[in-house]
């Protein structure tokens, strides 16, 4: 599934960023689904994943500051980062709880993420939840 969606945008001070058809498993096949949050009052944000579950080195989750989007994966260009998990099997989520990223902070008032899955072994995604410093 090639994603040709505008992306989702969070403009408020709080929020939950899901991955598409959270908690049930993630699309296969999806290349760019991005997300922006975007607050002005914002000096900076702080991220917090409630669960992180995606196929170790296959299904990633990059973000980077500003409200740009990086449309390119690899190689990674500077200040992008990226998640992946660990799951290598098709729905064993048995380590997900034991296995979240750490809270990261974006300095600024924006910050961008993209989502992309392989054509198999679909995992359950994330939930990541947002506040802003003001
Ligand atoms: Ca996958």
């Amino acid at each position: 599934m090639v994603v040709d969606t505008p992306p989702e945008r969070f403009i408020d001070p709080i929020g939950t960023i899901l991955s598409p058809n959270y908690p049930n498993p993630s699309p296969d096949r999806l290349f760019s689904y991005f997300y922006i949050v975007q607050i002005p009052e914002a000096r900076s944000i702080e991220f917090v994943f409630e669960e992180f579950c995606t196929e170790r080195e296959k299904d990633f989750l990059y973000y980077g500051a500003g409200n740009t989007p990086s449309e390119v994966a690899f190689p990674l260009s500077e200040g992008i980062k990226v998640f992946h998990g660990w799951q290598t099997v098709e729905n064993d989520t048995r380590k997900c709880d034991h296995n979240v990223p750490h809270p990261f902070t974006i300095a600024g008032d924006s910050a961008w993420f993209r989502f992309d899955t392989d054509q198999n072994v679909m995992s359950q995604g994330f939930n990541l939840s947002y506040t802003i410093c003001k």
